[in-house]
């Protein structure tokens, strides 16, 4: 596998772009504890700030539309089949913000067979703003740490290449796919859209998979005391601790 033949060049084009820059803006924007579904911020250098927003679509029809229109041709295309979109998130890798060590999709979404992940770049992503590392040929689940990332003597041995991104570009992460990413060492956010997609024959819906993170969640932080954004420990920041109080959205 290179970056050939799972990158997709311009998927957005420039007036998408410019419309989903003014998307990620006004979510990003969201207050603090008003999303039920996790809109997280992480400790960096300039203080705390937004570092990702689960279940964007739920909230907001721009987004969704992306969701169930391109992003979703775009991941039938790559299963070869009808699918069945169960997740998206923004991650916003502010500048110092942090990066996420390799794992594989598949781990962190309890009881999905196949996953196909879309990352769409808002903004460039470059070495310097902590663009994506895939590896290739890897058609099996890794040997995980306590953190349910790839071992790193696992990890240090995949075939990696960088996929630098221009805003507009996507690419396809299969479930299999290990993955990670370094912090933004740049002046400017590097936000990424990434939706979810499993095959419609799998059954595998949206509330079932929000559901079962929750529950993770909730059940990892009790047994360790850990805040976490997600069901694998993958992301390398200082999460801030953030509550929800109420049972429905209210930004
Ligand atoms: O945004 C990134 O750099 C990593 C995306 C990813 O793998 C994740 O959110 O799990």
């Amino acid at each position: 596998m290179n970056a050939g033949e799972v990158v997709h060049r311009k998927l957005l084009d420039a007036a998408q772009v410019e419309a989903l820059r003014g998307w990620a803006a006004e979510i990003e924007a969201w207050p603090t504890g008003s999303h039920v579904w996790g809109h997280y911020a992480e400790h960096t250098t300039d203080g705390p700030r937004i570092c990702r927003t689960e279940n964007v679509s739920v909230c907001h029809s721009g987004v969704a539309s992306l969701v169930a229109g391109v992003l979703a041709d775009c991941a039938a295309g790559a299963l070869g089949e009808p699918v069945t979109a169960f997740k998206d998130k923004i991650n916003y890798k502010q500048p110092g913000g942090a990066g996420f060590s390799t794992h594989q999709d598949k781990l962190a979404y309890p009881g999905v067979e196949r996953v196909m992940s879309i990352l769409v770049a808002i903004d460039d992503c470059s070495l310097e703003s902590g663009c994506l590392f895939l590896a290739g040929g890897v058609d099996e689940v890794l040997p995980v740490d306590e953190r349910g990332v790839v071992r790193a003597e696992v990890a240090s041995e995949l075939d990696w290449f960088a996929v630098e991104l221009a805003a507009g570009d996507a690419v396809c992460l299969d479930g299999l796919a290990p993955h990670y990413s370094a912090a933004n060492r740049g002046d400017s956010p590097r936000r990424v859209i990434v939706a979810s997609y499993a095959p419609t024959a799998e059954g595998y819906e949206r509330a079932h998979y929000y559901a079962q993170r929750s529950e993770r969640m909730r059940r990892d932080t009790e047994q360790d005391g850990l805040f976490r954004i997600s069901t694998l420990a993958d992301f390398d920041g200082a999460e801030v601790e953030t509550d929800v109080v109420a049972d429905h959205c209210t930004h």
